[in-house]
């Protein structure tokens, strides 16, 4: 257990952008959050086993299998008290994604109405192939097209749509699977609801029944909520194309006000970077001696905008508190997930304002703007202005920029990848055959202070590349895989020689960017189109996942459904289960049996890369494929 959980406070062992704002900012007395979990340390072991519960005042128990204290005053025991924590931990994160892609689906609702300026449709053709994959009518009025497709998507959030209307992306073998087992998700509102309904006390006492439900659960976040997002964000703000841009708090500028946008949705950001191009704006700017409006990106509201503008990216999860001790960020725009609540603190220790946005994310201390599709263009105007007041307020002595940017190729989206393949995923399969690449993994999500910063993602990656393993990258993994070199062309150079030449002829890095978390919906579309196009189910094709520095609720959720549609999945870290032998078995082996992939928990990267490289060489000779 022990190693899972052991804090990696060894400065030397940070990068050095890292480190060298880690030492300022305790120079400057500020706490961190590697420094807040030193003071956590050691963790409750019984939270971290999944075995507290506090879901009632009979209690808070604590289950202690084996002794006199094996069940809660309910009289749950240690296997239930594990999956009903489990289950909520994951409702969380499918409700969290789905729930942005609500937003979304609701901008377009208004476009539709015409009761909004501030957005409109940037691809229409993929509004109109949307319509017709979901059988409604694609020619005619766009704004008509619009609101039919969000009233559809509407209806796969209640309790008694129509079903999901992206299932029909499922291949037929896996439908069937979740049919039989009860697992096709039914309202991507209902599914998190119901969770929190069977596991209080008294309803669902059957540990796997909680289990199957999580898995459901998942399903209707990445083949649901999360596509909503992603499709729907596409056809708002454009389907991404491959362009370079760059990563790393180089992207901060000296003589420029810094504006940096955080969290997660494109709503709002998207009206951040268009005000901040405005020239009346740009004149302000000048006018307070900054060169310039520098827009960059933080965690998976970056990556939409690195995505889709090759707006720079200044850094993920664990970077977002540095930033600010940067000395040179005017304002962070956080709209919701992951901004950690100490932004407010850390920022006003500084000249930096903190801006929240959403109705639905309050920071007590923030400057707050609710912003509406109706208010969003004015609103965003006002935030950049309040930016360029805030520049003429920063300190130059407290500036230190660390590190210098480092270029990165994005916007991998699914129509790219299959457009550059002229439209259709046979090249693909044939590089597949061919050995030229072995296989797929998507590498996703987040960092956690408890592991040595993207060590782990950026060795795992590396192992796999060399083994000729396609890595697909999504969220906060994304800025360790650019600083490492491994999302531009000539990181061809770190892999092995089949991939590499493929690289080279084709102009594309070993690592492609494909989005935010949401976006993950793009890696399983992308699965199933391939799975299609062999005929198998997509737990046949030499693909798997990975979160190696995962720590939210939704990227549980997304390992969840990865496993789920039929991908194994390895976690650098358990999921708090490890309280019933039961439910780690069921998670690390059992679940072979049942949707034909499981988790697989390794914290040793290069231990990670074997493993994964020997579930895809197994794949393929099951495929009749040279290992
Ligand atoms: S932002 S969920 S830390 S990837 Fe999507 Fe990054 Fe993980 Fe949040």
């Amino acid at each position: 257990m022990d190693e899972f959980f052991k804090p990696a406070l060894d400065c030397s062992m940070w990068p050095e952008e890292t480190g060298c704002l880690i030492d300022k900012a305790r120079s400057e007395g500020l706490a961190l959050a590697w420094d807040r979990l030193a003071k956590q340390t050691p963790q409750c072991n019984f939270c971290e086993m999944g075995l507290s519960c506090a879901k009632c005042v009979m209690g808070p128990c604590r289950i202690i299998p084996g002794l006199d204290r094996n069940q809660g005053v309910c009289g749950a025991d240690a296997d239930l008290t594990v999956a009903r924590n489990f289950g909520r931990f994951v409702a969380g994160g499918s409700a969290a994604h789905s729930d942005h892609g609500r937003d979304l689906v609701e901008v377009l609702y208004e476009i539709g109405c015409g009761s909004t300026s501030a957005y409109s449709i940037r691809d229409e053709a993929k509004l109109r192939r949307l319509a017709e994959e979901f059988g409604l009518k694609k020619d005619g009025d766009i704004k008509q097209v619009a609101k039919t497709v969000a009233e559809r998507l509407f209806a796969d959030y209640s309790t008694h749509g129509p079903g999901l209307a992206f299932l029909g992306r499922v291949p037929k073998a896996r439908r069937e699977l979740w049919d039989k087992l009860s697992l096709t998700p039914r309202g991507i509102d209902r599914e998190p609801v119901e969770m929190l309904h069977r596991t209080h006390m008294g309803v669902d006492c059957d540990p796997v029944s909680l289990c199957l439900h999580a898995a459901r659960t998942s399903l209707s976040d990445g083949w649901g909520g999360s596509m909503a997002g992603t499709e729907i964000s596409d056809v708002i703000f454009g389907t991404p194309t491959p362009g370079k841009t760059k990563v790393n708090l180089g992207v901060l500028k000296k003589d420029m006000v810094n504006i940096l946008v955080h969290g997660h949705s494109p709503v709002v950001s998207e009206m951040i970077l268009a005000a901040a191009s405005d020239p009346a704006i740009l004149a302000e700017a000048t006018k307070a001696g900054a060169s310039g409006v520098n827009i960059a990106g933080l965690c998976c509201t970056g990556n939409e905008l690195l995505m889709r503008r090759s707006i720079p990216l200044a850094g993920n999860h664990m970077m977002t508190e540095l930033t600010i001790v940067t000395g040179a960020v005017e304002t962070i725009v956080a709209d919701y997930q992951c901004i950690m609540p100490s932004l407010v603190n850390i920022s006003q220790c500084y000249h930096t304002k903190f801006v929240t946005t959403s109705d639905k994310a309050h920071f007590p201390g923030a400057d707050t703007y609710h912003f509406t599709p109706h208010n969003a263009g004015e609103l965003a105007k006002q935030v950049v202005l309040k930016a360029i007041e805030a520049f003429k307020k920063r300190d130059p002595s407290r500036v230190n920029i660390p590190v210098e940017p480092v270029e990165v190729m994005s916007g991998f989206s699914n129509e790219a990848i299959l457009g550059a393949l002229g439209g259709t995923p046979t090249p693909l399969i044939e590089a597949i055959k061919a050995g030229t690449v072995r296989g797929a993994v998507g590498v996703v999500g987040c960092n956690n202070p408890k592991l040595k910063q993207d060590e782990q993602h950026v060795t795992l990656t590396r192992e796999l590349i060399k083994k000729d393993i396609l890595v697909l990258v999504t969220g906060c993994a994304t800025s360790a895989m650019g600083k490492a070199g491994l999302l531009v062309p000539e990181g061809a150079s770190q892999a092995g020689s089949n991939l590499a030449g493929l690289c080279r002829t084709l102009g594309i890095p070993p690592v492609l960017h494909v989005g935010s978390c949401v976006d993950n919906s793009r890696i399983l579309q992308l699965c199933a189109v391939l799975a299609d196009a062999i005929g198998v189910d997509i737990s046949a094709l030499p693909v798997a996942a990975s979160a190696p520095e995962w720590y939210s609720e939704k990227a549980a959720a997304i390992g969840l459904y990865a496993v789920a549609s039929g991908i194994t999945t390895h976690l650098g870290l358990p999921p708090m289960i490890l309280g019933s032998p039961a439910i780690t078995s069921l998670a690390v082996s059992g679940l072979n049996d049942v949707v034909g992939a499981a988790f697989i928990v390794e914290p040793d990267p290069v231990k990670a890369g074997k493993l994964l490289d020997g579930h895809i060489s197994r794949k393929r000779l099951a495929l009749g494929l040279s290992a």
